[in-house]
């Protein structure tokens, strides 16, 4: 994304007649915009540069809201009385869950440890039946810019468009109860489609009750009209044909891509943290970048996310769009090797999950992806092995891995339903993954491990932030040690019978470390466990943290693409102090990510608010250093937070 930024500090007002510059030093001629944004914009400059889209400390946790808790039982019947099932047996009915029910579950969320929750789609549904389901999961919208009826409470108001004055929906007493949590909205949001064929109307569309669009009637082309999607090899039948009888929009029409940008902007405004957007490998990339550019400049510290479907890091499309479209993705390539691995107990067991991660260089931002074990769309895990250890095994390696971790709702609670449970790894086994939530014990074993771990993450940024080493493998054993400054994590995972490893490296520092687990008591001696012991199906984590990066603006800066050889050094060079005055011996060290990926918090104090010239060089033993090959970099330290740099080497010709 391009954004603004004042070349001086006084320039921050955006009335101001300063000049402005884009950011992007790489390029030959530096654009510079003599007149600032339009007024309309009315965009904060200080506030594109000093926020940081910094999603990897939090805990997610995935709700189908329907199925979630029933707050207030007003709202049941909705609309249509037909589609609401008070028995709880009909799957494709609504049951009744709604946001009242998650206000009143908050506390037990909060208590398990979750910062950010993540709700199945709130928009206004059709209120049909499609082969005898109801929208439940909210994936058949009628009209983006009001809530779904059945959600709120009945009463309330369900347009988004409102005034301060008058929002005070059931939705807006959620944000409020969440962000005194201090907890995230992941408000999970549909760009390619709207509504199936249901009673003769097909893609119904209003703008905030006001319609629109018609599939049947389609006089402005807001819809794509080339049938189903026959050939899921051909990229173009995937981005223009339809998916399951959905109605696909034709985003080549702006009045459609305004409609739902400003439909999301509303949510934004109403609140929402964060996106999870559906579908994402059916539409171009183009549209993509347009749409997180516009979102990012709407609000600069929203998280973004897509769902590419069994994304896969061999999957070159896939990887193009998680590193060029603007934001991360569910990590299905890690999802799948630990369903394998855990879920069916296949023979090549950890190594699956270590074949996965070896790929971490195909991607700009492998510790940002979202890593998860079951969703909505497939068996849950205990549909796989009904084995609770094994469950709780495969949650505290989420919780640890690299990655942000997302737990669908009820795992805390081994919640699932077997219902035609065949075809286990890939099986679609809706609607019986989506069972209503039935117990709220604070007292299992997996509740009190995540409540642990999510406290772990925020303690301890080489979980968070770090990168990721393997320090020994079985088919039945996995052991790894996260990584970042002099911080560590050492975890050993046993899908197997008890076992004992003659000597394992942890890189803790030399004392006695208590597993955050069980308690259970290791000592550490030249950084290594000699004869640890792993009871059956058992986890150990053992935490140290070090000294955290501290100032009065921290830059994460993120560095891409820069090919290095073991003992060679990545560092970054400027012109002010912190940087080290262009002195390549005081220059600020990165840290090794993976082979993509280098990375470093920089503590900024003298510079902080200034503008500062920086780039990045190369350090390699028994040569001369290598540094970009470009003038260099610029960028106006905010004056306090955090900001991100998000770079790829310029490397010169003979590199
Ligand atoms: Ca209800
Ligand atoms: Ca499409």
């Amino acid at each position: 994304m391009s954004k603004y930024l004042p070349m001086e500090s006084e320039s921050l007002s955006p009335t101001s007649s300063s000049q402005y510059e884009v950011k992007n030093p790489q390029s030959k001629i530096e654009e510079v915009v003599t007149s600032p944004p339009p007024p309309e914009t009315d965009i904060d400059l200080e506030f594109l540069f000093t926020r940081d889209i910094e999603f990897r400390q939090e805990t997610i946790y995935f709700i189908v809201v329907d199925r979630f808790f029933d707050g207030d039982s007003n709202n049941n019947e909705g609309p249509n009385p037909e589609l609401y099932d008070p028995t709880n047996q009909e799957w494709g009915k609504y049951w009744g869950g709604d946001l009242q029910g998650i206000i009143d579950k908050l506390d037990y969320l909060k208590n398990l440890g979750v910062t950010a929750i993540w709700l199945t789609p709130l928009f206004e549904q059709v209120e049909d039946l499609f082969i005898e389901s109801a929208a439940i999961h909210g994936y058949w919208t009628k009209d983006f810019k009001r809530l779904n009826p059945r959600f709120i409470a009945a009463d309330d108001d369900p347009s988004l468009n409102k005034t301060q004055e008058e929002k005070n929906t059931v939705f807006d007493r959620l944000i409020t109860e969440l962000h005194k949590r201090q907890m995230k909205l992941v408000l999970d949001i549909v760009c390619n489609h709207s509504s199936p064929d249901t009673g003769g109307s097909k893609g119904e569309l209003y703008d905030d009750g006001v319609k629109i669009a018609d599939f049947h009637d389609d006089k402005n082309h807001w819809y794509h009209h080339y049938g189903e999607v026959t050939d899921w090899e051909n990229d173009w039948q995937v981005q223009n044909c339809e998916l399951a009888g959905l109605a696909t929009f034709n985003e080549n029409n702006i009045q459609y891509r305004n409609y739902i940008k400003s439909a999301i902007k509303q949510w934004l405004d109403r609140g929402v943290d964060a996106l999870r957007v559906d579908t994402v490998k059916h539409m171009p990339i183009w549209f993509w970048q347009e749409f997180t550019g516009e979102m990012y400049n709407h609000k600069p510290d929203v998280f973004i996310c897509g769902e590419w479907i069994y994304s896969h890091p061999e999957d070159d499309r896939a990887v193009e769009f998680t590193n060029n479209a603007g934001m991360t993705i569910l990590d299905f390539g890690l999802c799948m090797a630990i369903r394998q691995a855990l879920g069916a107990q296949d023979d090549k067991g950890f190594y699956l999950i270590h074949d996965i991660l070896d790929l971490d260089y195909r991607y700009n931002g492998a510790t940002e992806l979202i890593t998860f074990i079951d969703n909505h769309d497939m068996h849950r895990f205990q549909t796989l092995n009904p084995d609770a250890d094994i469950l709780r095994l495969a949650v505290n390696l989420l919780m640890t891995t690299r990655g942000i971790p997302c737990l669908f709702y009820g795992t805390e609670q081994y919640l699932h339903n077997d219902t035609n449970a065949d075809e286990k790894i890939y099986g679609n086994n809706d609607p019986y993954n989506r069972p209503m939530m039935e117990s709220w014990d604070t007292d299992t074993a997996i509740y009190k491990d995540v409540r642990k771990l999510s406290g772990l993450r925020r303690l301890n940024p080489a979980v968070s932030m770090g990168s990721q080493w393997e320090k020994y493998i079985t088919p039945d054993v996995y052991c790894y040690v996260r990584r970042y400054r002099d911080s560590r994590c050492f975890v050993a995972l046993n899908r197997g019978d008890a076992v004992i490893i003659e000597e394992v490296d942890t890189e803790l520092p030399d004392r006695e470390h208590t597993c955050v687990l069980t308690g259970r008591k290791f000592e550490v001696q030249d950084g290594k466990i000699v004869n640890l012991e792993l009871d059956a199906k058992q986890g150990i984590i053992l935490s140290h943290v070090g000294e955290r990066v501290k100032a009065q603006t921290i830059v994460r800066a993120q560095l891409n693409g820069v090919r290095t050889l073991p003992g060679e050094r990545v560092v970054v060079i400027g012109d002010c102090p912190e940087l080290g005055n262009w002195d390549l011996a005081k220059a600020y060290p990165l840290e090794y990510i993976n082979s993509n990926t280098w990375f470093a918090e920089i503590p900024f104090n003298e510079s902080a608010g200034k503008l500062i010239s920086y780039k990045y060089a190369l350090l390699r033993e028994g040569t001369s250093p290598l540094r970009e090959n470009l003038v260099f970099r610029r960028w106006v330290i905010a004056s306090e937070g955090t900001v991100k740099w998000r770079d790829t080497w310029a490397s010169g010709g003979d590199f």
